[in-house]
């Protein structure tokens, strides 16, 4: 999975946003501010899917289908809501099935978007607490696993004064430091 800082540059939010030269983030950085991820080929992912999933105490899963075909008349409303700056209380996991896509993620020490460009194959954990936002890329299709733990909540909180107070979030930034 590539991961670079997001430009920032007015525009089409399924375009990359790359800076030229690219500011590419590595790793080291994602797990420094608690985003995972693990590349599992999807031609027979569900033997090491598995293993993560029996590992992380992910016990459930379903899939979501981002498309205008996959999603019908929800599909202008969901793109936007995806891209709403937004944190949840519980992590938010995806496995690339097909398809391609933007995750943006806040790096919460300077504030900056840094974009993790997701594949075919890529499994990746964004915790609870962080900022982020997900959008298409112009492909403008992707079809994902989403696991989770108990019951789904999914709720986005959209980031202003309430969420910047949310206990999860208060957790959040003390796992890493901030
Ligand atoms: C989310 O919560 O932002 C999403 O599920 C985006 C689509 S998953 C590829
Ligand atoms: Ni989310």
């Amino acid at each position: 999975m590539r991961a670079y800082y997001f430009d920032n540059l007015p525009g089409d939010q399924r375009l990359p946003h790359d800076f030229n030269p690219s500011r590419p983030v590595s790793q080291e950085t994602l797990e420094a501010i608690g985003v995972k991820s693990w590349e599992i080929p999807v031609e027979r992912y569900e033997p090491k899917l598995n293993a993560v999933a029996k590992e992380r105490d992910y016990k459930n899963r379903d899939t979501i289908n981002v498309s205008r075909e996959g999603m019908g008349a929800i599909y202008e409303e969901k793109i936007k809501g995806f891209f709403q700056e937004h944190m949840h209380e519980d992590e938010e996991i995806r496995y690339i099935l097909s398809g391609s896509g933007f995750f943006d993620v806040r790096q919460a020490s300077t504030d900056e978007w840094i974009r993790l460009a997701v594949t075919p194959g890529d499994l990746i954990v964004i915790p609870a607490g962080i900022y982020h936002r997900f959008t298409l890329d112009e492909a403008d299709n992707i079809k994902a696993l989403r696991l989770f733990k108990d019951e789904p909540k999914w709720i986005p909180h959209n980031r202003g004064v309430e969420t910047d107070a949310n206990p999860y979030r208060q957790d959040y930034l003390k796992s890493i430091g901030v």
